[in-house]
């Protein structure tokens, strides 16, 4: 167990990347700033009931206005990969058509800000908030965004790509669809599987033509997409629980990367998703494949699952943490290291994956400021026994090549509002100061041991 084990900068090798991770809607405010258009995740903030206690992300950490002071405070900090998403309806306020010139000047900014720091610049094309001029034409359940996705991905790497190596197509399609198309838990806060199972594969669709863009157009790219991935365990040993953890692996660990390399969809292990077959054309299957140079894999929790009779479509269903009462953090995820090692090797095993990135791992707890300090103990051997699992499997001979925290300031966790804090630096949301916590203090230090950037 992680517990014996000693955290060594070194075990990690030369070239592993260390960095941070962040999105633009949970980071940048001006939400309606300079020529930006309207999103999904603006639209949905301002329904009544859908975000903790009326919050949304209108201001969220004034990245926007004030991002010199975070990237400032990132190198003090001795981070020196930063990963952040672009707003699609900054750039493109309608999803498609005329562009925003005063949007594209800030990304450009924004990438010439952390050159000039030293941070290398890590970019997610799609973190969540679509245009909500595209939603109102179906969004994800629309073929036609295979369209307008190729329109966005063009024109970011026209924009960015003489700066940028680093990509990253879709953060978490699992979460995205999931919550946003099934669940109607997220923007753009659809049900049901008539919304899902299109969403699914025109995501998926879009991963890779996105992937194809960016080889296109960028020279020397380093193309990745992010995977949400959890350690499925059973929760005993009888037939029918362990048929349940299968249905659930399938559904969160499998269902977006397989098709990527070739393996289609999980269809043998849900059977439901056969209906999916509905919305694949000739040759989708084909075109679905990208061979990415890395897999971002972002992990927090493992899932302990059962058979559930009255669960529809999978007749498997999640044992609450609390209910198994183990430690959890704020989001009630169970704190257990041995799930991200688990994931390393899953995804290991996988022949067609070349390089994995932990694309984001990370805690959210309360925290207190007392005398001008945050300290968070528990954030930090959060991070310190996860990253020991990652250690182990570097140390195990598995392929994994770097690790980036979610996240760098606390911000606006979708759905649950500002009340999560996963930062490394407690934000003062009245007064936007920034206190580095006590975790941040131990990462800038383990990072100080010997600085090195990505390759
Ligand atoms: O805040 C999110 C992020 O946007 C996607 N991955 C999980 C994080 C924590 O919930």
């Amino acid at each position: 167990m992680s517990e014996n084990f000693n955290l060594n900068k070194q075990d990690f090798g030369e070239n592993f990347v260390w960095g941070v991770s962040t999105a633009a809607y949970q980071i940048e405010g001006a939400h309606n700033i300079d020529g930006k258009g309207e999103s999904i995740w603006d639209r949905f903030a301002s329904k009544k009931g859908a975000i903790y206690n009326g919050q949304h992300g209108q201001i969220a950490c004034d990245f926007y206005k004030d991002f010199e002071k975070d990237i400032l405070l990132m190198k003090e900090m001795n981070i020196s990969n930063f990963r952040f998403s672009i707003s699609w309806t900054r750039i493109l306020p309608d999803g498609i058509g005329q562009s925003n010139k005063k949007g594209i000047a800030f990304y450009n900014k924004v990438i010439d800000f952390c050159i000039s720091c030293g941070i290398t610049p890590w970019v997610t094309l799609y973190h969540w908030d679509l245009p909500q001029n595209l939603e109102d034409k179906g969004g994800w359940t629309n073929r036609e965004i295979l369209e307008w996705f190729k329109e966005f991905v063009t024109l970011c790497a026209s924009s960015f790509g003489d700066r940028v190596k680093h990509w990253m197509v879709l953060n978490e399609p699992m979460v995205f669809t999931g919550a946003g198309y099934f669940l109607g838990v997220h923007a753009p806060g659809r049900k049901g599987l008539k919304n899902f199972l299109p969403a699914i594969h025109h995501a998926t669709m879009c991963q890779a033509i996105g992937g194809n863009i960016l080889r296109e157009s960028v020279a020397n790219a380093v193309i990745g997409t992010t995977f949400s991935c959890s350690q499925i365990t059973p929760f005993s040993q009888k037939r029918k629980d362990i048929i349940a953890a299968k249905k659930a692996d399938a559904l969160l660990n499998r269902l977006f990367i397989e098709p990527v390399l070739g393996l289609g969809y999980p269809i043998e292990n849900i059977k439901v998703l056969k209906r999916i077959e509905k919305y694949i054309h000739t040759d989708d299957l084909k075109n679905i494949e990208f061979d990415f140079d890395f897999i971002g894999i972002q992990n927090y929790t493992r899932e302990v699952v059962k058979h559930s009779y009255t669960v529809p479509y999978l007749q498997a269903k999640i044992v609450k943490a609390t209910k198994r009462k183990v430690a959890t953090t704020l989001m009630e995820w169970e704190v257990y290291p041995p799930s991200i090692n688990a994931m390393i090797k899953k995804y290991n095993n996988y022949k067609g994956i070349k390089k994995l990135v932990i694309t984001e791992n990370g805690a959210a707890f309360k925290d207190i400021v007392s005398n001008e300090k945050v300290n968070d103990p528990k954030r930090l051997s959060y991070l310190q026994n996860y990253l020991k699992e990652v250690q182990r499997a570097k140390k195990d001979g598995l392929e994994v090549s770097g690790y980036f925290v979610w996240t760098f300031t606390d911000n606006f966790e979708w759905a649950e509002g500002f009340y999560p804090r996963f930062g490394l630096v407690y934000v003062d949301f009245e007064t936007q100061k920034r206190t580095i916590k006590s975790s941040g203090k131990w990462f800038q230090n383990f990072l100080g041991v010997n600085n090195n950037n990505s390759d």
